[in-house]
C-alpha cells in the first residue's frame, strides 16, 4: 500500500514527507521535483514569503544510485524563513483560519495551530506527488493542472492544443491558466483585491491522460477512486469544493445529456482506452469509482486567503473584548500555487491506485503485470 505523511511547521526548521510502499528500481530525477516545487512558489499574487524561500528537495532515504530501493522515502525541504522560536502568540483568532477551533481543541496557543495549518505544508505534498509521478510517467500517464477562474473571472482553457503545447501555454501564463491572453485581466482582479486590503480565490482543473482501465474499484466504498481523490483534494488548505467531470452541472441536465455513449475504434486497440472511445467525457474518466480509459478531469474551488490586511471582526481571547483579527504577512492570491498542489495530490492517489492494481516490489514486475493486463483486457 502506497501512503505518505508530512511533517513540519511553516516557520520551523524544515518540512518532510515520508513515503511508504513505493516499488524498487524507479529512477528518480531530483531536478524534476525541484521544478514542481519552484512552480508552486510562483504565480501572480504571492506575498513576500516566496522571495525568501527557494524550495529544493533533499532525499534522505529510499534512493540509492539514482533509483528507489523499496524502502521508505524521506524527502526534506528546508525553510529559509526559520524563526519559530522567536515568534509570539497571536491574541486574536483570524476568521477562516484554524486559529479559533485549533486553539480550543488543543487547549493551546493560536501560534501552535497556525504554523502547522499553514499551506506551507503543501510544499511537502508537492514533493511527494512529483516523486511518485516519476513511476506513472513510465506508463505515459501525465497530468496538467491549470487555473480556470480567479476572483469570479472565468479563463476559458485552450484545451484543443496538443498536450505539450498546453504545458507551454500554462507555463507562459503568470497565473497558470491555459489561456495566457487573459493574464492582464486576471492580474487586474488580483491588484484590485490587494489595493482594497482583500484577497481572491478561484477554480482549478487537473486533467490526467494515459490512464488505463481499472484503477480504483466499485466493490467497496473506500476503494472508489472518485471518493479517494475527493478526500485528497478537499484536504488541501482552502479547498471548499471538488467536482469530477461535469460535477454539479450533471444535476441540472437530463440523463441523455450527461452519460457518455460507448463506441469502438479498432485502430485504438493498443491505446489505454483499448479502442473503447467516448464521444464525450462528462464522467471525467471515472465510472463507479473506476477509471474507464478516458482522461480524468477534476476541479477544485479555492476560497480566498483568510488573512486580510483589513481585518475582520474578532475577539481578544484573554479579555473577550471585540477587536480586529490579528494580521500576519500573507498572500493575496494563491490559486496558481493551488493548481500545482492539486495536481500532485491527485497524482499521489493515482499512483497509489496504480500500485494496488499492478503492484509488485519492483518497476520490472509492475511493467510485466501492466503489459499482461493490457493483453488480457484487449482480448476481452
Ligand atoms: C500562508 C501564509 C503565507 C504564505 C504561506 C501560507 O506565509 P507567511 O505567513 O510566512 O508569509 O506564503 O505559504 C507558504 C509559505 C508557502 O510556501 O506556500 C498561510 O497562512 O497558509
Amino acid at each position: 500500500m502506497l501512503r505518505y505523511l508530512t511533517s513540519g511547521e511553516s516557520h520551523g526548521r524544515c518540512l518532510s514527507a515520508l513515503i511508504d510502499g513505493f516499488p524498487a528500481g524507479v529512477p528518480i530525477d531530483t531536478e524534476a521535483i525541484d521544478r514542481e516545487l519552484r512552480r508552486r512558489q510562483m504565480g501572480y499574487g504571492r506575498g513576500k514569503r516566496q522571495s525568501l524561500e527557494e524550495d529544493k528537495v533533499e532525499i534522505l532515504s529510499g534512493v540509492w544510485n539514482g533509483a528507489t530501493i523499496g524502502s521508505p522515502i524521506h524527502l526534506r525541504i528546508d525553510n529559509n524563513d526559520f524563526k519559530l522560536p522567536r515568534l509570539l502568540e497571536l491574541p486574536r483568532p483570524r476568521p477562516g483560519h484554524g486559529d479559533l477551533p485549533g486553539a480550543i481543541k488543543y487547549l493551546g496557543s493560536i501560534r501552535g495551530v497556525l504554523e502547522r495549518a499553514s499551506a506551507r505544508e503543501t510544499a511537502a505534498r508537492v514533493a511527494a506527488g512529483a516523486f511518485v509521478s516519476q513511476l506513472l510517467q513510465r506508463f505515459n500517464i501525465r497530468a496538467i493542472g491549470y487555473v480556470v477562474e480567479i476572483g469570479g473571472l472565468a479563463i476559458p482553457p485552450l484545451k484543443h492544443l496538443p498536450f505539450d503545447e498546453q504545458l507551454t501555454e500554462r507555463d507562459r501564463s503568470e497565473v497558470f491558466s491555459l489561456n495566457a491572453s487573459y493574464d492582464p485581466q486576471v492580474k487586474q482582479v488580483i491588484d484590485q483585491a490587494r489595493e482594497s486590503g482583500d484577497t481572491v480565490g478561484g477554480i482549478i482543473e487537473v486533467r490526467v491522460e494515459g490512464l488505463p482501465f481499472g484503477l480504483g474499484s466499485h466493490t467497496q466504498w473506500d476503494r472508489k477512486l472518485d471518493g479517494r481523490l475527493a478526500q485528497a483534494v478537499m484536504s488541501v488548505q482552502a479547498i471548499k469544493g471538488v467536482e469530477i467531470g461535469l460535477g454539479f452541472e450533471a444535476a441540472r441536465r437530463r440523463g441523455s445529456q450527461v452519460h457518455d455513449p460507448i463506441q469502438f475504434d479498432e485502430n485504438r486497440r493498443g491505446e489505454a482506452d483499448l479502442g473503447y472511445v467516448r464521444p464525450t467525457n462528462n464522467a471525467g474518466g471515472l465510472e463507479a469509482g473506476m477509471t474507464n480509459g478516458q482522461p480524468l478531469v477534476i476541479r477544485a474551488a479555492k476560497k480566498p486567503i483568510s488573512t486580510l490586511q483589513k481585518p475582520l471582526e474578532s475577539i481578544d481571547m484573554e479579555t473577550k473584548q471585540p477587536m480586529g483579527a490579528s494580521y500576519e504577512r500573507s498572500d493575496i492570491c494563491a490559486v496558481p500555487a493551488a493548481s500545482v498542489i492539486v495536481q500532485h495530490v491527485v497524482m499521489f492517489e493515482i499512483a497509489s491506485a496504480f500500485i494496488e492494481k499492478f503492484g509488485g516490489d519492483s518497476l520490472a514486475e509492475i511493467e510485466d503485470r501492466y503489459q499482461r493486463f493490457l493483453a488480457l483486457a484487449a482480448a476481452r
